[in-house]
C-alpha cells in the first residue's frame, strides 16, 4: 500500500495541466468520490491493527499534498486564461516592447569612416573574398618569394595555390583599377582572413578599409591633408597626426600614419604607452608598377592609397581591450554600443 501511496503522490506532483480543464478533469479522479485516492481509503480499512498508525499518516499527507497542488494549478490555469483574454480583448492595455538589435561596433566604425570618405567624394566597392593570387598579391608587386604568400599566413582554398582567401582588401582597388579609368576615388571596406593564432590582439578574421585615389597630378600633399580630414572627423577636432617612414611593396614612398592620444591629450599614458601617439593605419603613393599592372599609365597619372584594421579604430575608440569580443556576440558586450554614434 506504500507503494501506491507514493505512486500518486509522484504523479501529483509532476502533474503539468495546459488548461483550467485539465486540473478539473484530475482533481475528479484523485479526489473525486470514486476516485483514487477513496479507493486507497477503502482498502486502508482491511490493514492489519499494527500497520494503521503509519499508513493513516501516510494518507492524510498524500490527501493535503493533492488538495494543494491541485488548488494550485487551478489558480495558475484561471490567471493564465484571464490574462491571455484581457490581452486579445482590451485593444487599451499597453503592448510589450520588443527588444530592438543594436549595431555591431565594427559596422558603427565601418559606415563612419565610409561616411568621412563619401564627404571627400569617394563611392564604396566590394569584392569577393575568395580570390587569386595576381588580386591578392602580384599585381600588388609582392615578389614571387614574398612571405605573405606563404601557407603559415594565407589560407589556400583545396590544394590549388590560386584560390585564397583574400589577406588584404587592396584587392579590391585592384579590381577597380582594372575596370575604371582615372579618376578614381574609392572606399573598399572588408573581412580579411590571415593565418594567425587567436589571442587578444589576434584574429584569422579581420576588418580592413582601403582607400584610393588615383588621378593626374595627385601628391603626398593631397594624401596627408585627406588623413587630416579624415583624423578629426574620426578622434574629434583637436586630433593631430603624424607621418613615420615605412614599407609597403605596394606604395613607394609608405608612411605609417598615427593619431594624438585623444585620451591624455599626447601628454603619454598606458593607452599610448607614454608616447602621446596611437597608430591608426599605413598609406602611401601607389607603386608606379601596381597602375601599370592595372593598366593605368603610371606617367600620365599619380595615386595614394590607405589602409586601416576596423577592429583597431574600434578599439581606439571604444576602449576595447580584447578584440576576441568582436567575435564572440555577446549580447552584454553588444548591448553597450545602443546609443553610439
Ligand atoms: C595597413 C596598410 C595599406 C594600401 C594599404 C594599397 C592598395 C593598392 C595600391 C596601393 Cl591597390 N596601396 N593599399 C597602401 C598602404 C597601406 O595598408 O596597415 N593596413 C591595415
Amino acid at each position: 500500500m506504500t507503494d501506491k501511496i507514493n505512486d500518486l503522490l509522484r504523479r501529483v506532483a509532476e502533474f503539468s495541466p495546459r488548461t483550467a480543464a485539465d486540473v478539473e478533469e484530475f482533481r475528479i479522479r484523485i479526489l473525486g468520490k470514486k476516485g483514487e485516492l477513496n479507493a486507497l481509503m477503502e482498502e486502508f480499512k482491511s490493514v492489519a491493527p499494527e500497520l494503521k498508525r503509519e499508513l493513516g499518516q501516510q494518507l492524510n499527507k498524500l490527501k493535503s499534498a493533492a488538495l494543494e497542488r491541485i488548488n494550485a494549478l487551478r489558480e495558475e490555469a484561471q490567471a493564465a486564461a484571464a490574462d491571455s483574454a484581457a490581452t486579445l480583448d482590451d485593444p487599451t492595455r499597453p503592448g510589450t516592447a520588443a527588444a530592438l538589435g543594436t549595431r555591431h561596433p565594427i559596422s558603427l566604425v565601418r559606415n563612419q569612416i565610409v561616411e568621412v570618405f563619401a564627404r571627400l567624394g569617394y563611392t564604396v566597392a566590394e569584392g569577393p573574398e575568395i580570390e587569386d593570387d595576381w588580386h591578392v598579391f602580384s599585381a600588388l608587386n609582392f615578389p614571387p618569394e614574398h612571405p605573405a604568400r606563404d601557407m603559415q599566413d594565407t589560407f589556400f582554398i583545396e590544394k590549388n595555390p590560386d584560390v585564397l582567401l583574400r589577406t588584404h582588401t587592396s584587392s579590391i582597388q585592384v579590381r577597380t583599377m582594372t575596370q575604371q579609368k582615372p579618376p578614381i576615388r574609392v572606399i573598399c571596406p572588408g573581412r580579411v582572413f590571415r593565418n594567425e593564432a587567436i589571442s587578444y590582439r589576434a584574429h584569422c578574421i579581420f576588418h580592413q578599409i582601403e582607400g584610393l585615389y588615383v588621378d593626374e597630378g595627385v601628391t603626398f600633399a593631397d594624401l596627408k591633408q585627406s588623413l587630416l580630414y579624415f583624423a578629426r572627423e574620426v578622434f574629434g577636432e583637436t586630433a593631430r597626426i603624424r607621418m613615420r617612414p615605412s614599407y609597403f611593396p605596394f606604395t613607394e614612398p609608405s608612411a605609417e600614419v598615427d593619431v594624438s592620444c585623444n585620451l591624455c591629450g599626447g601628454k603619454g599614458c598606458n593607452v599610448c604607452k607614454g608616447t602621446g601617439w596611437l597608430e591608426i593605419m599605413g598609406c602611401g603613393m601607389v607603386d608606379p608598377n601596381v597602375l601599370e599592372s592595372c593598366g593605368i599609365d603610371s606617367k600620365k597619372y599619380s595615386g595614394f592609397a590607405f589602409g586601416m584594421g576596423i577592429e583597431r579604430i574600434a578599439m581606439l575608440k571604444y576602449g576595447v581591450k580584447d578584440l576576441r569580443l568582436y567575435f564572440e556576440n555577446d549580447v552584454r558586450f553588444l548591448r553597450q554600443f545602443e546609443s553610439a554614434l
